[in-house]
């Protein structure tokens, strides 16, 4: 079985690199097979040059947006899963392994992960995670699911449910699609995990995308189709 690890970056010369060691160590005697794609955008510092020197595929997507990039990383994934994560060690790369077995034994599709649930020191500001909150519940409340992290971005699910799967949005917000979709079309999970301090520069604008988000939500309510 093989799994497409997808990385998006815009100048992440600080943690792409030690992202992609992560990755590599996890995979080590796991039995599974594994590519890393990184998507990136623009990248104006060394990104593009460390991971090609880690053995990464680059993909270069001049289009700005998070979510066009995973859709970019999407359609030129090979892997039977698909494991996502941003490029700021933000995430815990070693569980991507134990992730996929996890979707494998219980069947299950789709698993998003829920970095409230081990949140370490300074790894979310409190005006960020009060945001978080807001727009959780109003995707919960609107789409009737039950998440508790509507904004992580680590994902492990099976590349045949794509086709299900109706995104639309090409920024940020495309994170809590993707859930909405899986959730309510496929078999979707959620799992703890720790979520830690960034390393680099942050890169959405937490007022603009959150307020984006809100619109969103709303938006894609009256168009939803189950
Ligand atoms: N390719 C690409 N990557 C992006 C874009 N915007 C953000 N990213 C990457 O997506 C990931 C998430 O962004 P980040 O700033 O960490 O947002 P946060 O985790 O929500 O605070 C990081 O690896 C960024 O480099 C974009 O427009 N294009
Ligand atoms: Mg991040």
């Amino acid at each position: 079985m093989k799994v497409s690890v997808i990385i998006p970056t815009m100048n992440e010369e600080a943690g792409v690199g030690l992202v992609i060691d992560d990755v590599r160590k996890a995979f080590l005697g796991s039995g599974l097979e594994h590519e890393v794609l990184i998507v990136d955008t623009n990248s104006k510092d060394r990104t593009k040059d460390i991971a090609r020197e880690k053995g990464a595929i680059v993909i270069e997507e001049p289009r700005r947006g998070y979510g066009r990039a995973y859709k970019t990383g999407f359609e030129r994934a090979t892997g039977d899963v698909i494991a996502t994560l941003d490029a700021d060690c933000t995430y815990p790369a070693e569980e991507i392994p134990v992730l996929t077995k996890q979707l494998y034994d219980n069947n299950w599709d789709f698993i998003t992960t829920n970095r409230f649930a081990k949140l370490e020191k300074g790894a979310m500001s409190l005006e960020h995670s009060i945001g978080n909150k807001a727009l959780t519940f109003t995707c919960n409340f609107l789409f009737h699911i039950w998440i508790r992290d509507s904004q992580s971005g680590m994902w492990v699910f099976r590349r045949d449910i794509l086709p299900k799967l109706d995104i639309t949005d090409d920024g940020m917000a495309m994170s809590e699609e993707i859930k909405i979709e899986a959730f309510k079309k496929t078999r979707g999970k959620e799992l703890p995990i720790v979520y830690r301090q960034r390393v680099g520069e942050v890169k959405l604008s937490s007022w603009k995308d959150g307020l984006r988000n809100i619109r969103f939500l709303f938006g894609k309510r009256t168009t939803f189709k189950p």
